[in-house]
């Protein structure tokens, strides 16, 4: 992968004195960062191989077995998206290593400057059987109005699709509407069918796709094996966090926020900004 560096200057020489500067090595050239820009995604194939990959795909399966009746109580419908396991850095330590993982951290920090924070990071995971597991088109950012207001600001999150299994018909596929986030006017149609113009992906277990949060996509129905993914996502340290899940009391992130560095604390969404 081919890599450039970008420095930026913060301009808040009030709080910051002379250490406004910030270099960041991206991990993607200008011309993939053009692409995340007007498509709205960027495809990693292979991120995570060997340990890195067995390490994550353990965590998970751990979680799955501690949250089970939590999550599968309650739903067993004709249709779902599976269960969604949420607030994950501060569950185990495994997941807790990506808060920094230069090849996602960095393309956020590309597209959106250095002042980010973590929005979240949760698990999905979908089992073939009697419910459909699957999800109807949608985008994540459902915040902006029509007509668009003068100073209206056009909401930008990155969200690091992390794949832990294939990617095939009997798992499901990923499929993704290209330039869908730049389109402020419209909304996704409610469906789980296919749209003209969209994309599927066929992907490896490790494979990544960095996407713009508010590009239209749906999760395949999962068929005939399991499937488990992870969604990474950064945004501006002044985005209000994720709604979703309830973070745990005394989780790890909070012991880790007791002697952390500046970036840490802005990556966890303390500071950042004034
Ligand atoms: O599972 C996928 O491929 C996409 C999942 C998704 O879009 C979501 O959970 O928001
Ligand atoms: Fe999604």
């Amino acid at each position: 992968m081919s890599r450039h560096e970008l420095r930026y200057e913060i301009l808040n020489a009030h709080n910051l004195g002379d250490d406004c500067t910030r270099t960041i090595d991206v991990h993607a050239t200008p011309d993939e960062l053009a692409q995340l820009d007007r498509e709205g995604y960027l495809v990693r194939a292979g991120l995570f191989t060997g340990s890195a990959l067995a390490t994550l795909r353990d965590a998970v399966e751990r979680l799955v077995e501690s949250e089970w009746e939590q999550h599968r109580g309650k739903a067993t419908g004709k249709r779902s998206w599976g269960i969604i396991l949420r607030h994950l850095m501060d569950k185990d330590p495994a997941f807790l290593e990506l808060l920094k993982y230069p090849p996602i951290l960095s393309v956020a920090q590309a597209m959106m400057g250095p002042l980010v924070c973590l929005r979240g990071l949760s698990a999905r995971v979908t089992f073939p059987g009697a419910e459909r597991q699957e999800t109807p088109l949608h985008q994540h950012l459902r915040v902006v109005s029509r007509p668009i207001p003068p100073w209206f600001s056009v909401p930008h999150s990155l969200d690091a699709l992390i794949y832990l299994d294939d990617l095939s018909e009997a798992t499901g596929l990923v499929s993704l509407m290209p330039g869908s986030h730049a389109w402020l006017d419209r909304q996704p149609p409610d469906t789980y069918e296919p749209i003209d113009g969209e994309i599927e992906l066929h992907l490896k277990a490790g494979s990544v796709v960095l996407m713009h949060s508010n590009v239209w996509h749906r999760g395949g129905p999962t068929l005939s094996a399991r499937r488990r993914m992870l969604i990474l996502s950064y945004q501006p340290t002044w985005f209000r966090g994720s709604p979703y899940g309830v973070q745990p009391e005394d989780g790890l992130t909070k012991k880790l926020l007791e002697n952390a560095d500046e970036e840490t604390k802005m990556l966890l969404g303390v500071g950042g900004y004034t």
